[in-house]
């Protein structure tokens, strides 16, 4: 990149913003969804100064608003490598494999997103990427037909191919480059209300499975949600329906805590939106839906480990009211620590070290030091936020758009290695990529109190986060 490259994060920034500005017009109950997040999130923040205190302090105040996550669905591994040069632009690497055909959903996924400290401060803008799985249609004629209209279709408009290729040759793109790119690249992820096939067809393909329908049958991968980002999942749960919008059954994910860890997710039900098909009969379809998501912090392969058993246990007993469902999460949940310091100690959670400014270490430094720094006070830590997703919930949140009517499950393995050879590259293991910035920020911290006694240097805390 020279100085006349746009940043890819500002890229990122400018895709995310003219997404959302195209989501709103395009779904007017995601505009209504913002609003209550915003008034949830603003009351969240009048109660309680010492939160936006420490949000602020851990980078979270500034982007908060911004924050979002979207998703899309499509059809081959073509398409996929396509999208995955086309994110990378914008500084949006695959990260996370997550398998959905055992919930009964015909795909396999990833999440492009940015992977540094700057560039999730920036603006953590997230698209949850699935590859249908064709090889689940059972029907070999119909698999064909599917296989035949997917490699029709051309899902990225030309421009935005050549820009794609501009950005790879000169490791950037300028500024008229850029709002071009972000302008083109749009057009891949708008709706379409009409179908490339004839009704026939569609309700074939709707047959095998709904999703089926909703990624083979349209011009291109239309965003099929957009989530904005609440301190209050619960409220904005309870506030939903007052505001005209019908809410999932349960939310998602771990229970309430003072410590939240991961994800909460819960989602507003699928519009039905008129389609005209291809041989002009009318009819409709259902795809495109609104969520919020809450984070809290991410968690170590014990910490996960112990999330996923306990999660199982909870779900034994399916309970098909949020309030009895949350109740009993929470009862189950008792068994996860919940404070920063039994997370941090008992390697639960990732952290971010800071050294203290000013703080004087007398002796040499090194990681055998770090609970007595931490004790002392010279050394601090603060949680670091969950970046990605969790399969149990997404499929949670598929299944309440995709109807009662869905598979309950597909017998194929997962299979990484298919979907990293339909994409080109191997995904990054996303735990790994915590466990690095943790240790990252904490060399860095003891450096600092080694190498100065905790001199406070200008920038520092800029640097941490
Ligand atoms: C993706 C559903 C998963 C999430 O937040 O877990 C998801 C889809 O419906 O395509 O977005
Ligand atoms: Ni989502």
């Amino acid at each position: 990149m020279s100085a006349a490259h746009v940043s890819s994060d500002d890229i990122r920034d400018q895709f995310s913003k003219a997404m959302s500005a195209m989501y709103q017009q395009e779904v007017p109950q995601y505009s209504a969804l913002l609003s209550l997040v915003a008034s949830v999130n603003e009351a969240v923040l009048a109660a309680s100064p010492a939160l936006r205190e420490t949000l602020d302090a851990h980078g979270e105040l500034a982007r908060l608003d911004v924050e979002r996550h979207g998703a899309i669905r499509v059809g081959t591994p073509k398409e996929l490598t396509l999208l995955r040069r086309m994110f990378a632009v914008m500084g949006m690497l695959p990260v996370g494999y997550y398998d959905l055909a055992p919930a009964g959903v015909p795909v396999h996924s990833t999440a492009f997103r940015p992977v540094d400290d700057a560039a999730l401060s920036r603006n953590p803008f997230r698209i949850f990427t699935s590859l249908l799985r064709l090889e689940l249609i059972e029907d070999p004629e119909l698999r064909q037909r599917a296989r035949e209209i997917l490699d029709a279709r051309r899902i990225v408009t030309p421009q935005a191919e050549a820009l794609i290729e501009t950005f790879e040759r000169q490791g950037g793109l300028d500024a008229e480059q850029a709002a071009q790119f972000v302008d083109q690249a749009l057009k891949t992820f708008r709706w379409h209300d009409q179908a490339t096939v004839d009704l026939g067809t569609y309700q074939r393909l709707q047959q095998a499975h709904r999703l089926i329908a909703d990624v083979v049958c349209f011009k291109g991968p239309h965003i099929n949600h957009l989530t904005p980002r609440t301190l209050d999942i619960d409220e904005v749960q309870r506030r939903m329906p007052q505001v005209g919008i019908d809410p999932k059954a349960i939310i998602e994910g771990p229970p309430r805590r003072r410590c939240p860890i991961l994800l909460r997710q819960t989602s507003f039900k699928a519009l039905e939106e008129p389609i005209a098909f291809a041989d002009a009969a009318q009819g409709h379809h259902t795809a495109r839906f609104g969520e919020i998501e809450q984070r809290g912090i991410a968690l170590t392969h014990t910490g996960r480990a112990l999330y996923d058993r306990l999660l199982g246990e909870a779900k034994q007993a399916a309970e098909a009211d949020n309030a009895a469902h949350q109740a009993r999460l929470a009862a189950v949940f008792d068994a996860f620590p919940d404070d920063e310091a039994t997370l941090r100690r008992e390697g639960l959670a990732f952290f971010h070290y800071h050294a203290v400014p000013g703080a004087q270490v007398a002796e040499p430094v090194d990681e055998g030091d770090v609970e007595r720094l931490m004790a002392q006070g010279a050394l601090t830590a603060t949680p670091m936020t969950y970046e990605d997703f969790l399969p149990v919930s997404a499929a949670g949140i598929f299944q309440s758009n995709l109807g009662d009517n869905g598979q309950s499950g597909y017998a194929q393995d997962a299979n990484q290695q298919q979907f990293e050879q339909a994409l080109g590259v191997p995904v990054t293991d996303e735990v790994a990529l915590y466990a690095k910035r943790q240790q990252a920020s904490l060399e860095q911290a003891l450096a600092q109190l080694a190498g100065n006694g905790g001199a406070n240097e200008p920038g520092f805390f800029q640097q941490q986060r």
